[in-house]
């Protein structure tokens, strides 16, 4: 069926030609890293800032990110941490916002001190058990999220293994894919220095990655390019305050954990619930060839404020097997 050699082979000169040793997020859809037989150091510089956005629509919107000052996260965000299990991780972050913020990583850091405006700190943890994890403001419940403050953190098996967890199965590809949203009525209120009530959050713009559909496309990170026969891992983080049940079009796929927790019960599925906060893990084996949407369910969320354009927008993008 399936000839591994080829593709770990293939895989491997891949990343012999790129830069070794670095961890970069993503290129080429992969997230690329090398494994290492040791421990490393890995050291990322991250700065907390506004910034601001364009739409898909062409509306721009004052957000809020973390922009490593050295490499980038998968699509059109600014920052994301790749290691392997038992690596130092060192996240040196300045806060450039004119507000204090809470650097949290759900389930690794949590509870950290208050980090004020113009001022840097450095975080300093062991990578954790592998699987997929979310770094964010928690100053203020979701806020931070909401504006934007968050990006996606990936550790692999300190054994080298193409796996999702340890001892867990083996893909060929791996994606990793950040959902949110924003309201732009609460981006428009920070910038203005108004508050805004979390309660009142309806969101308007979706995302994966950053990007909304047509751009989720043709970013090398969030089109899913499969080859027939590949098992492909899909990481589905959802950063921001609403559920989504994505649905996949052409394929069944198998999911393998929820939040790092193997799931025990593993069934073929074609739609699958992502909570907000959770990281939920697939694998969807590639057993024909085509090109087959991927999408919310939730409907609004393939709108660019309730319109479609361009004809969608939001958390749609495309599965393109060769
Ligand atoms: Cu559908």
């Amino acid at each position: 069926m399936k000839n591994k050699l080829e593709t770990t082979q293939s895989r491997r000169n891949f990343l012999k030609s790129s830069a070794a040793g670095v961890a970069l997020f993503s290129m080429s859809g992969l997230t690329l890293f090398s494994p290492r037989v040791k421990a490393a150091t890995i050291n990322y510089d991250f700065v907390a800032e506004t910034y601001v956005k364009t739409m898909v629509d062409g509306v721009n919107v004052t957000a809020w990110q973390f922009r490593n000052l050295s490499g980038t996260g998968p699509g059109d965000l600014s920052a994301g941490i790749v290691a392997q299990t038992g690596d130092t991780i060192i996240i040196n972050l300045t806060n450039n916002l004119t507000t204090s913020i809470k650097f949290d990583i759900p389930g690794v850091l949590e509870n950290q001190a208050l980090l004020s405006p113009g001022t840097s700190a450095s975080y300093n943890i062991t990578a954790p058990t592998a699987g997929s994890y979310f770094f964010r403001d928690n100053k203020v419940d979701e806020f931070g999220q909401a504006m934007g403050l968050t990006g996606p953190m990936v550790i692999m098996p300190s054994n080298g293994s193409q796996t999702l967890y340890d001892g867990g199965p083996a893909f060929d590809r791996q994606y990793t894919l950040v959902l949110n949203d924003f309201d732009d009525r609460l981006n428009a209120a920070t910038a203005n220095g108004q508050s805004f009530d979390l309660n009142n959050f309806e969101p308007n713009y979706y995302f994966v990655n950053g990007l909304s559909y047509p751009n989720t496309s043709t970013d090398v990170d969030t089109k899913i390019a499969m080859s027939m026969g590949e098992d492909i891992a899909i990481r589905f983080i959802n950063a921001g305050l609403l559920a989504h049940s994505m649905h996949f079009h052409g394929y069944h796929v198998k999911v393998i954990s929820r939040d790092r927790i193997p799931v025990t019960d593993i069934i073929d599925k074609d739609t699958v619930v992502v909570s907000p906060g959770e990281c939920v893990d697939v694998i969807l084996p590639v057993n024909q060839l085509g090109k087959f949407p991927l999408h919310t369910h939730y409907i609004p969320a393939v709108t660019a404020n309730g319109v479609y354009v361009n004809p969608y927008g939001g958390s749609l993008l495309l599965l393109d097997a060769t």
